[in-house]
């Protein structure tokens, strides 16, 4: 089996409106896809649009109109927003495609086939606007939606169910052989022990509803929603590529990114689905936090959103991506703010990182006349950058995205310090430092080349300008000192305006 790198979003519902949040997986998800095509992985990273199930139905109809339209409309958005934040997704996957659609029928029957189908009576408690069937330990007072603080609907209904249940041992004996599967730790925990609570099978059908993928073997029942929804993991590889599957190619997927919401959902019943239908589980999965404004959840309806498409009109999307990882440790709940973005633009992204290029460029021009001296690395650096792509690679891995940012983060500090000790102004002045010059500005050149590109998959834009600017537009990535000087620097704007 090929390596190859395959990394998902969750599929957005198609009755929202995009937030922060979405965005805030899908930059992750796209930080890893880059990343990975600067180190020549083959990859594949998917992102798209929940469709089907009650909510959306409702919402439709609160609306006046069909359950079709509101999707095509709120796909319409999502894709946009996608976009906007410069996310590079190879597909964006509608669970109303027919592609979809078809598939998961197929699916669904070889599960059945394989035993793993029955008919029976659902009875308890359903949310339908988590489409989410309660157990008990998951019910509010008084009967209640603990995440939505709707009254809960008591329910008796023919169902298909998915014998859940008989993955009880497999899964715990999955997650105890591969602790590396669900991370951070602490969710892998939880999800275990969900597990061990004991698992219950679930229905897989719904009746009483159309807006649904129907049941081939009984077209009055449509699939419930999250079997539909998780399994866009694996469709699209089926049918994202006119006349060519990429099943082979990409399954099982390398990282599904997710947030501690939908921990239950991907973690149980996703796996156990999939052994099922006789295919493998996913290798891993990130579980990250949500973002918060304040102490509170991020949400439309308590009007709290730092709305992305603002900021990235104003700011572009680059600060956006920084801004996320680097105020919140990826995969903790974490506060963003106004003040805490506008503080980070304006010291991290226009000093740190952006004075340093406008300077390292500018006496480049004006002491070299543009090119860039050939010189030895001076070891006084050498040290502190020796093993840094190693370092970012591997924690990026592991999907560490705020750490890996810290680590370069830490030598566009150490460069910026290496200006004011070198004070190469000051060795402009004397013709006996002229080798001393050559050695600071190829080493400011090389050291400023290594961090753009391992910064790239976070500041795609700005990063691609400097690289440019250098005169080394090639994003493979390579260790300090590898450059060898001899090129030719231009003279660029700001690549962080400070705005007043
Ligand atoms: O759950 N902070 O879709 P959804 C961080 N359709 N991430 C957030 C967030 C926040 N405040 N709010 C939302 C669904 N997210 C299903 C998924 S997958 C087979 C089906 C992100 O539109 C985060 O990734 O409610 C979360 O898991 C997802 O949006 C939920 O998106």
């Amino acid at each position: 089996m090929a390596v190859s790198f395959y990394v998902t979003t969750p599929i957005f519902y198609g009755n929202g409106e995009p937030h922060l949040g979405h965005a805030y997986s899908t930059m992750a998800a796209d930080i890893l896809a880059r990343h990975m095509r600067q180190r020549g992985e083959d990859v594949f990273f998917l992102t798209g649009t929940d469709e089907h199930g009650e909510p959306i139905a409702l919402a439709a109809e609160k609306q006046g109109i069909t359950p079709q339209e509101l999707v095509d409309r709120s796909a319409t958005q999502f894709r946009d927003m996608v976009a906007r934040v410069d996310a590079t997704n190879d597909f964006f996957i509608r669970t109303t495609d027919p592609g979809h659609v078809e598939r998961v029928q197929r699916v669904v029957e070889r599960v059945k086939e394989n035993g793993y189908v029955y008919k029976g009576t659902y009875e308890g408690w359903y949310c339908p606007r988590c489409a989410d069937f309660k157990s008990e330990s998951e019910i509010g007072p008084g009967d209640t939606c603990p995440i939505h603080e709707i009254p809960l609907h008591r329910e008796q209904q023919e169902n298909w169910f998915f014998k859940l249940s008989a993955f009880q041992e497999k899964l715990e004996r999955m997650y105890e052989e591969d602790p590396g599967m669900v991370v951070p730790d602490f969710r892998r925990n939880e999800a275990l022990a969900f597990i061990r609570q004991g698992l219950r099978d679930v229905s897989l059908s719904r009746s009483e509803l159309s807006w649904g993928v129907p049941l081939s073997w009984d077209p009055d029942q449509v699939m419930y929603v999250w079997f539909d929804a998780l399994l866009n993991y694996y469709t699209a590889l089926g049918y994202a590529r006119d006349g060519e599957d990429l099943t082979e190619r990409y399954w099982p997927a390398s990282w599904h990114i997710i947030a501690k919401d939908i921990l239950k959902f991907h973690a149980i019943y996703w796996p156990a689905f999939l052994m099922a239908a006789g295919l493998e589980p996913p290798r891993r999965m990130f579980i990250h936090g949500y973002l918060l404004m304040g102490e509170k959840k991020m949400s439309k309806s308590l009007g709290n959103v730092l709305d992305p498409f603002e900021v990235i009109d104003r700011y572009g999307a680059d600060a956006l991506r920084f801004y996320c990882f680097r105020e919140v440790s990826f995969g903790q709940d974490g506060s963003i703010s106004t003040a805490g973005f506008e503080g980070r633009y304006e010291t991290e992204l226009a000093n740190d990182f952006g004075n340093l290029a406008s300077r390292t460029l500018a006496m480049v021009s004006r002491y070299r006349d543009g090119a860039v001296p050939q010189a030895e690395p001076d070891p006084a650096l050498t040290a502190d950058f020796e093993g840094i792509v190693e370092r970012v690679s591997g924690l990026l891995d592991e999907a560490q995205i705020s750490q890996a940012l810290e680590e370069v983060w830490t030598l566009v500090r150490r460069l910026n310090r290496y200006v004011e000790e070198a004070q190469p102004w000051v060795l402009a002045k004397d013709e006996g430092d002229a080798a001393r010059l050559d050695q600071v500005l190829y080493c400011l050149v090389e050291g400023l080349a290594v961090l753009a590109r391992l910064l790239h998959p976070f500041l795609p834009n700005a990063t691609a300008t400097l690289l440019e600017a250098l005169g080394q537009p090639g994003l493979e990535l390579a260790p300090f000192g590898a450059g060898e000087g001899g090129g030719r620097v231009e003279k660029i704007d700001p690549l962080f305006p400070k705005l007043v």
